[in-house]
């Protein structure tokens, strides 16, 4: 029985990586650094989940020597960008800059009418997924969740499965009676771990990455009904199925 769906945010809800890369380099501009992040770069940087510590791995490649700047005095500096970029992020959802990704919100509407719950898992800023929601689903976004787990609530990223445990236990559902939304390899590893039959939805950061074990690979919701995910969940749940991604 399908009890809830689980998004993540990034690349699921909403194609914002281009949006987030962009807010990076600004932040290093506005910091004064000459680092720049092009889209091939970006696309590595994205297997390290969580823009802190995106910023902190390319800090620590670039410069090895920095582990004698202190961990604390570095620790503000990652701070002090992240807060910037995420400052630059705000300025361009709010500017209309992201949209949902088709498909999306008419199946959470779809949801929602027959009854299921929904929950957030994200590895990104609260304040990020607000400036999103509120844009595309108006002021009471959020009264949509039952509950979301975030950057704020899950320290430990994805491919770390501290935030879909997070969502089981807030929703009060067994991991089978939920199906999780991810676009990337951390994601559903991260959904796999906590025993979730996850959808993957990739974007073209993500179209490259390993999704075996994924119910489905989809190139995204659009047409995707609460019967189709019916069907995929009762299948997922057959024991000994294996899960095949179809063709992306
Ligand atoms: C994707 C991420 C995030 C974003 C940047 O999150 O890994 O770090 O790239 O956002 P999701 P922050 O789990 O939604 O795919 O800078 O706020 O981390
Ligand atoms: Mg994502």
């Amino acid at each position: 029985m399908l009890r809830a769906l689980i998004f993540d945010v990034d690349g699921t809800l909403a194609d914002t990586e281009s949006a987030h890369r962009a807010a990076f380099n600004y932040a290093f501009s506005e910091f004064g650094l000459d680092w720049h992040w092009d889209d091939a770069q970006y696309t590595a940087l994205l297997e390290i989940s969580g823009g802190k510590e995106r910023i902190l791995h390319y800090w620590r490649a670039r410069q090895p020597e920095l582990r004698e700047l202190g961990a604390t005095a570095l620790q503000d500096a990652v701070n002090r960008l992240h807060e910037l970029k995420t400052a630059a992020y705000g300025a361009a959802v709010n500017q209309g800059e992201v949209a949902l990704r088709p498909g999306v919100l008419a199946l959470m509407e779809a949801a929602m009418a027959q009854g299921l719950q929904l929950a957030i898992a994200t590895t990104t800023s609260p304040v990020n997924i607000a400036a999103l929601l509120r844009r595309a689903m108006g002021p009471d976004w959020r009264l949509n969740f039952t509950a979301i787990g975030d950057a704020s609530t899950a320290p430990i990223k994805k491919p770390h499965p501290q935030v879909y445990l997070q969502m089981l236990a807030a929703l009060g559902l067994d991991a089978s009676h939920c199906l999780a939304f991810e676009d990337s390899a951390n994601g559903l590893r991260a959904a796999t771990a906590a025993g979730l039959s996850t959808l993957v939805t990739p974007t073209r950061y993500t179209a490259h990455h390993d999704f075996s074990g994924a119910v489905q690979v989809l190139p995204s919701l659009t047409g995707v009904d609460l019967a189709q995910l019916r069907h995929w969940h009762a299948q997922a749940q057959q024991p000994g199925v294996t899960r095949q991604p179809a063709l992306a």
